[in-house]
Formats: C-alpha cells, structure tokens, sequence
C-alpha cells in the first residue's frame, strides 16, 4: 500500500502530494505538530503542522536564496539575527560568509532545532556553531526588547497563521527596522504569488511604510505551494542590483547549487501579475 503525505492549500481547493517510504518522527511541541517523513524522490521532508517546511532534495534554493542575495549586497555583515529558521538551513548558508561574525538566532521551537539536529544533520548541524547563539523564544518579543544593533536580519518564518503570524505584523517591522544598523538590509520569505497573494500584497504594503526602499525576488521552490516563492527585500541604504559585490562573491567562490551572480541580477525582475501584486518600486537613495 502506498502512503503519501499531503499539504492541503485550502485557500485554492489543491493538494500536494508525496509518496513517503516511513515516518522518521512525528510529534507536538507546545506550539506545533511537527513531523519528519522519508520519501524516496524528495529524500526527508520537514512538515510543520501540515505544512512542507522543507526536502532535502530543493532545501538549498530556499535556504541559498534567502541568504546570498543579501549577504552579497551588504558590504560588512557582520551581525546576523535570523528570526525563525530552527531547522538551520539559513544558517548553514549564512555561516558561508566570512565576514559574518555573530548570528543570533530566534526560534519560538527549541523542539525543530532538536529534531532537525537529530534526524536533518546535513541541514541543521550549523546551529552548533560557535558563531551561533539560539534563543528559543518569541521572536516577535524579542526584536520589542532587543538593545542589540544588527546589519542584516532573515526573516525565515511559517506562513501568516499561528505562530507565524505575529512575524508578519507592521510592528514586528518596525522593531526589526530599529535593530537594523543604518545600512541595513531585512530579507523575509514572502509566501507564493500565485497561491495568497493577499499575504504579499500584505508584506509588501507593510514595509514600504517603514523602508526607505522595498523589492522583491523570486526563486522557484518545487515543493512549496504552487512551486514559485517571493522574497522581500527591503533595505535602508543599498540597492539589491547595483551593489551586489561581484568582487566578494569571486573571491570567496562558495560552490552553490542555485545562487549564482547572473541570478543575483535576474531573481529582481518579476512578472507584470507579479508587480501587480506588490505595487510600484520605490526609489533608492543615492549612493
Ligand atoms: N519557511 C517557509 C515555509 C513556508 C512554506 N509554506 C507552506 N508549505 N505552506 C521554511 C523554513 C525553512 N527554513
């Protein structure tokens, strides 16, 4: 008998499916229910509270996009606070640079990280890291309280519905837009355009009341809902095309399996439903 595993996208009446060979753990955290499967076309698959976090087969475009776009506009990133992302895969990337010193990490589930670590090491083991402090709560309180200055944040999130909710809000925005140093760049995953573009039209209306500049780009992720994922990136000083460090990104030559500097430049340019969606381009600041 065949079992698959199904993410149900009620807002569209659709479902994906995989086939899975076992169920390597399943079990609920305070906040969430939290399993991991094992299929044999996408490998081990994170699921939180039904939904696909991740596969091990396409984890590396999520995780490389979310990271190198902004990693290789900042010139200096040094102090990282990733908001969310406790199975490690943001951080894995993020490790990558070697001019990022300190990455704080803020998952409301020490739970995933534990899970992640045991069973996902390929993904997660990074979380060990000596660079690495995780903190496991609330990110949204923790960016209300926070007397740290950072120059980039990720916002690595669930989607907009229980505890990912409040990673969503124009106040936890604007908290993150005060923690920023000023030239500082906040990355957030910003769900499917095609599937809720109400949640993106959400996003993109929040921050551009708060960044002084605000894009989006674009990856497809065959496991996410509809196959096709947009990021925010908003930023208080550089431009995410023009000041991509092409001199950095020889020089450390990462082996990467997505990101690469052509699509660093092309990832920005979006479809015109798309722009729909997120409105009109703000202007830069010089320099
Ligand atoms: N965070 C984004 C997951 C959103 C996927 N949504 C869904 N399947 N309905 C992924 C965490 C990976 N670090």
């Amino acid at each position: 008998m065949v079992v698959s595993f199904t993410e149900k996208y009620p807002e569209v009446k659709a479902s994906f499916s995989i086939d899975i060979e076992k169920i390597i753990f399943s079990g609920n955290s305070p906040f969430q229910k939290i399993e991991i499967f094992d299929s044999s076309t996408f490998g081990k698959i994170l699921v939180i509270d039904g939904c696909i976090m991740l596969t091990e087969k396409d984890e590396f475009i999520y995780h490389e996009m979310i990271s190198h776009v902004p990693l290789y506009v900042h010139p200096r990133p040094e102090r990282i606070l990733i908001i969310g992302g406790g199975d490690g895969g943001t951080v894995r990337e993020v490790l990558k640079h070697r001019d990022v010193q300190k990455v704080i990490l803020v998952d409301i589930d020490r739970i995933v990280s534990d899970v992640c670590l045991k069973y996902l090491p390929g993904i997660a083991s990074g979380l060990l890291s000596e660079r690495v402090t995780c903190l496991y709560q609330d990110g949204v309180e923790y960016v209300k309280n926070c007397d740290k200055k950072f120059d980039v944040v990720l916002i690595d999130s669930t989607d907009p519905v229980n505890v990912g909710e409040g990673l969503f809000t124009q106040e936890f925005y604007q908290n993150c837009f005060n923690l920023l140093n000023s030239d500082g760049l906040l990355v957030n995953q910003a769900e499917s355009p095609v599937f809720t573009r109400r949640w993106l039209t959400m996003v993109s209306q929040k921050l551009r009341s708060i960044f002084p500049s605000v894009d989006f780009y674009q990856a497809s992720i065959p496991t996410y809902p509809s196959g096709y994922w947009l990021f925010s990136f908003a930023s208080k000083k550089y431009h995410p095309q023009n000041d991509f460090r092409a001199e950095k990104y020889r020089e450390q030559n990462l082996k990467l399996n997505y990101y690469n500097q052509h699509l660093h430049q092309a990832c920005f340019v979006l479809p015109n439903y798309v722009r729909d969606i997120i409105g009109n381009s703000s202007d830069y600041p010089a320099g």
